[in-house]
């Protein structure tokens, strides 16, 4: 297995999928559909979506089956970092490389357009769910997962306790709730997702819950370092956004060197999450390793 390539499959396999679901979207308003396609062409790694058709793959599942829901979970997660950007939350510039969504836009519309793809998001993961009525109860495990990861348990939840303890001193507590609830919440999900529309194990489950936990919060660390380290240019963001605005970070609270320690550690125990399934889980382990080697 060459990780390079499988990845570029999958995210080819995702890409191609968003493409003709944008198509499908005719007599709508002009400048909504430029709004949405901007965001979500505009070059995210699609790593929840490759996760999930992974996690499906490795119980066997059929990609065809999986790929509507790969493509809801990146229409949520692009609405997620509109939403983000906006002057009332992050008020950032530059996302994914170019002008954020509201700076192209304005606020309205990109508020429109956050709040248009999540909605497009059930659309597109109900829409497929109806078409396999024997397997119906598989895939609404599948989207209400994802549905709870997305909402306030889950990212929505993280994001407003990251708003309130802006500009204040966390506790290790506060800093863990935000990462697991805000970046790890959908992280976990995008890979639960998968296993559920199959019919699997509690310990199948339980190892790969326990994966996405240890990655997702290996992300978020490498994230916060990155916000230090990087570049405009490597990014697709300007670096630096967090201290400026004393954001509850990992390097805030432990460090540079530590902080690394902690995401190659979660790395490692992700990675043996994994041992039981062998081969079969080798482009899992990869994207372990890729997500603390990760440059944007
Ligand atoms: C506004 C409801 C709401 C939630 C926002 C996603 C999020 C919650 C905030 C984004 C802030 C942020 C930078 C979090 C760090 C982790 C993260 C989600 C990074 C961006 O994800 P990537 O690196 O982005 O997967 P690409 O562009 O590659 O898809």
């Amino acid at each position: 297995m060459n990780f390079r390539e499988e990845y570029q499959r999958k995210e080819g396999l995702v890409n191609d999928a968003l493409a003709r679901l944008m198509e499908e979207q005719r007599a709508c308003p002009e400048t909504i559909i430029k709004a949405m396609k901007y965001s979500l062409f505009a070059g995210g790694k699609r790593l929840r979506p490759i996760l999930m058709l992974s996690a499906h793959e490795l119980v066997g599942g059929d990609l065809k089956e999986s790929l509507p829901l790969a493509c809801g979970l990146e229409l949520i997660h692009t609405y997620s970092l509109i939403h983000d950007d906006l002057p009332a939350m992050d008020d950032d510039d530059y996302r994914r490389g170019v002008l954020t969504n509201h700076k192209v836009f304005g606020e309205g519309m990109a508020i429109l357009a956050g709040d248009a793809l999540l909605n497009l998001s059930y659309e597109c993961m109900l829409e497929n769910a109806m078409k396999y009525p024997q397997r119906l109860e598989n895939h609404l495990r599948a989207i209400k997962c994802i549905a709870t990861a997305a909402g306030v348990q889950g990212m929505i939840g993280g994001q407003a306790v990251d708003l309130e303890w802006e500009n204040k001193e966390t506790d290790p507590e506060v800093l863990e709730y935000i990462h697991e609830h805000k970046t790890g919440a959908l992280i976990v999900a995008s890979l639960m997702a998968g296993i559920l529309l199959e019919n699997c194990g509690f310990d199948v489950q339980k190892s790969i819950e326990s994966y996405g936990r240890a990655i997702g919060l290996a992300f978020q660390i490498t994230d916060d370092i990155l916000d230090i380290t990087g570049s405009l240019e490597k990014l697709g963001k300007k670096p630096g956004r967090d201290e400026a605005k004393r954001k509850a970070t990992f390097p805030q609270r432990y460090g540079l060197e530590k902080s690394r320690q902690m995401a190659e550690q979660l790395v490692e125990k992700a990675i043996e999450e994994l041992k039981g399934f062998d081969h079969k889980a080798d482009f899992l382990k990869e994207l372990a390793r890729f997500i603390l080697l990760r440059q944007s």
